[in-house]
């Protein structure tokens, strides 16, 4: 049988998924809400082959096993478990983020192997399954599904956990990379550590619950500023949650804590720029595409600041035409 392939783009969450109150079906404690990018995605491809024994994985043009294999078997097997099927796949990723920045993201990487291994297994999904299902993968991946703006819904079940689209004013990111060195937990990890210890916990899982809703009436009213204010605080909210873990740990470096400085310098100046940051030292700058070319040209004048790139709203994971074919890892030149 021939290869689906599919794409995806990673998204940043403007209200931030922390915490799982299901760790098997991976429901989180609270919703959040997102912007899917226009860069930095992922193309893969499902291959049913006859004959073999296990799935085989092809990641940025290297065969892997361990941990990397079983996740992405584990996966498949809930595919073949809906679909009934039982046959093995080849699966070949490739990721257009750059490794060393720290951007390669398991959001858009189960986003597209939802969608691809679902065709390939001859699911019928809409895109609530679709949603759901790339859930199962990677929490974040769910709203990987969905073009632009994303509001997660936390629900009570399998059922009731997905994303959809929110309408939301035109808006975009300007991404600053900051040398970190490597993670130093995980955050699948990090995120077990916060529920188990954290003694704000609780307030951290109302607190989003209040700021959700107030972010999907800021973006359905088109209100930038609110968005941008309510993005800003709950980032730095979500790093407070995660410092106060026993023991702690802190993902944001000082360049990190500079660019959120350059950022309010930024809004002082009049441009409206607001600073958010996921699990590592990695800024990401939220600004109305006409803030877009000065909030980049300050954030590259820092020292210490690797990259700086502009990138937009992108559209939700999709299928690639019959014949289009998962492209070379970057830096590998060719390969097969
Ligand atoms: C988010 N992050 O909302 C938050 C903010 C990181 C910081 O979702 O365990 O890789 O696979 O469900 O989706 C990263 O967590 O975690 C994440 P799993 P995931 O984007």
């Amino acid at each position: 049988m021939s290869a689906v392939t599919a794409r995806a783009h990673p998204n940043i969450a403007l209200i931030k998924y922390w915490g799982k109150k299901d760790e098997e079906l991976i429901l989180p404690v609270a919703g959040s809400l997102s912007l899917t990018l226009d860069a930095f995605a992922t193309t893969t491809s499902v291959e049913l082959r006859e004959g073999l024994a296990e799935d085989r994985l092809e990641l940025d043009g290297l065969v892997r096993d361990g941990e990397q294999l079983a996740r992405v078997s584990a996966f498949l097997d809930h595919v073949r478990s809906l679909a009934g099927a039982s046959g093995r796949a080849v699966v070949r990723s490739v990721n257009e983020a750059p490794t060393a920045a720290g951007l390669a993201s398991s959001a858009s990487g189960f986003a597209a192997l939802a969608m691809a291994a679902s065709a390939a297994y001859g699911l019928d999904l809409d895109a609530r399954g679709l949603s759901r299902l790339a859930r199962r993968g990677s929490g974040s991946a769910a709203r990987s599904l969905v073009d632009g703006v994303a509001v997660w819904h936390a629900g009570t079940d399998d059922e009731s956990s997905y994303a959809e689209a929110v309408p939301a004013p035109p808006m975009g990111m300007v991404i600053a990379t900051v040398d970190g060195g490597p993670k130093a937990v995980s955050s699948r990890e990090a995120m077990r550590r916060t529920v188990q210890t954290s003694p704000y916990f609780s307030a951290w899982v109302s607190s989003t619950e209040d700021y959700l809703e107030r972010m999907v009436t800021a973006c359905r009213a088109g209100d930038f500023t609110t968005i941008g204010q309510l993005t800003e605080a709950h980032a730095l909210r979500m790093h407070a949650l995660i410092a106060s873990t026993e023991p702690p740990i802190r993902y944001l470096r000082p360049r990190s804590v500079e660019v959120f400085d350059a950022v309010a310098g930024l809004r002082e100046d009049g441009v409206e720029a607001w600073a958010t940051a996921d699990a590592g030292p990695n800024v990401a700058v939220l600004v109305q595409p006409q803030g877009a070319a000065e909030t980049a040209a300050r954030l590259a004048a820092i020292v210490g600041v690797d990259q700086v790139r502009v990138v937009g709203a992108g559209p939700g994971a999709h299928l690639l035409p019959e014949g289009c074919e998962v492209p070379p890892a970057p830096g590998t030149g060719t390969q097969e």
